[in-house]
């Protein structure tokens, strides 16, 4: 009898050992992204954290004259393709990221600024460099329903204009045209 208790004490603990590993996994999962743009350079880092909120800096400099000395919105998009040829520049990344329940990506409809894509405006100075740094819990870089590492992969988008938060707001309003692009990669350790 005590050698049975012993021997589901011991599974118990190897059982225990192993998904904490596995926790510890995910959580140091991290991403980059190289921002691009017409005059604009600059990074998106992320890592996963201890209680599973996402870490997220954005650095940026570039010509004042392109990216104006201010506040511009940044937020996630939901396809992993930047293409700066289009007519509308970066188009090709989609809505915002948005795969909840109630998603829609579209900027100008009432789930913004609650998306869960959507970040914090970063301040470019007036030499035309600017830093952001914020967390979010709504996404995640391991596997999950709101991974940015879905199907088809995420983008970060640097907007021309800041992003007013508004619920319902004009495509101005949500931060207007885009200027830069990063295709979101994970950090393979
Ligand atoms: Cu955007």
């Amino acid at each position: 009898m005590k050698f049975i208790y012993h021997l589901a004490l011991i599974l118990l603990l190897l059982i225990s050992a192993c998904s904490s590993s596995e926790e510890n996994v995910s959580k140091n999962v991290q991403a980059k992204a190289a921002i691009a743009g017409s005059g604009i350079t600059g990074t998106f880092k992320a890592m996963q954290t201890e209680n599973g909120s996402v870490w997220v800096a954005v650095e940026l400099q570039g010509d004042p004259k392109v990216i104006k000395p201010g506040l511009h919105g940044i937020h996630i998009h939901e396809k992993a393709v930047c293409e700066p040829q289009l007519e509308k520049p970066f188009s090709s990344a989609g809505g915002h990221f948005d795969p909840g329940p109630f998603g829609s990506s579209t900027p100008v409809e009432k789930n913004h600024p609650y998306h869960l894509g959507d970040l914090q405006n970063i301040e470019i100075n007036v030499v035309g460099k600017g830093r952001m740094e914020t967390f979010s819990s709504s996404f995640t870089l391991s596997n999950s329903p709101t991974s940015l590492f879905d199907s088809d992969g995420s983008a970060v988008i640097i907007h021309k204009l800041v992003d007013q938060k508004k619920a319902g707001g004009t495509a101005d309003e949500a931060g207007g045209g885009r200027q830069a692009c990063g295709v979101i990669q994970l950090v393979k350790s």
